[in-house]
């Protein structure tokens, strides 16, 4: 019975890859659910530091960034990219580069050292 011992054999090889390929993502987008086309960002703020503080995406992708205020409120303020997010916001990561993020909502002492940086890949 060689058909028998191989659909086990191919369906084991499938189950396997599934599982590497889970993990893998799971790993890789800790922070990140996937929406479709929108690739959603859950950033936690808090005086005076954002988590993640860099933010991995790729040029073209549309992104929608959702910041969970732990204390006070914060924002997210990318100026080379003209993006400026408060509580939720999407844009588009339209070129490649390293680009610096502050929070731009005045929250207290440690406000003008609340820095992260964006990068587009
Ligand atoms: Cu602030």
């Amino acid at each position: 019975m060689v058909g028998k011992k191989l659909i086990i054999f191919i369906s084991l090889l499938i189950f396997i890859i599934l599982i590497v390929l889970f993990n893998f993502k799971s790993v890789m987008n800790a922070f990140v659910v996937d929406d479709g086309d929108v690739r959603e960002i859950v950033v936690d703020a808090k005086m005076f530091e954002f988590n993640p503080n860099i933010i991995k995406v790729k040029e073209g992708e549309k992104i929608k960034i959702k910041m969970n205020n732990l204390d006070v409120e914060h924002s997210i303020y990318v100026p080379e990219l003209d993006v400026h997010i408060h509580d939720e916001g999407e844009f588009v990561a339209t070129k490649k580069g390293t680009f610096n993020f502050s929070c731009h909502t005045y929250c207290g002492s440690g406000h003008d050292a609340m820095k992260g940086v964006l990068v587009v890949e």
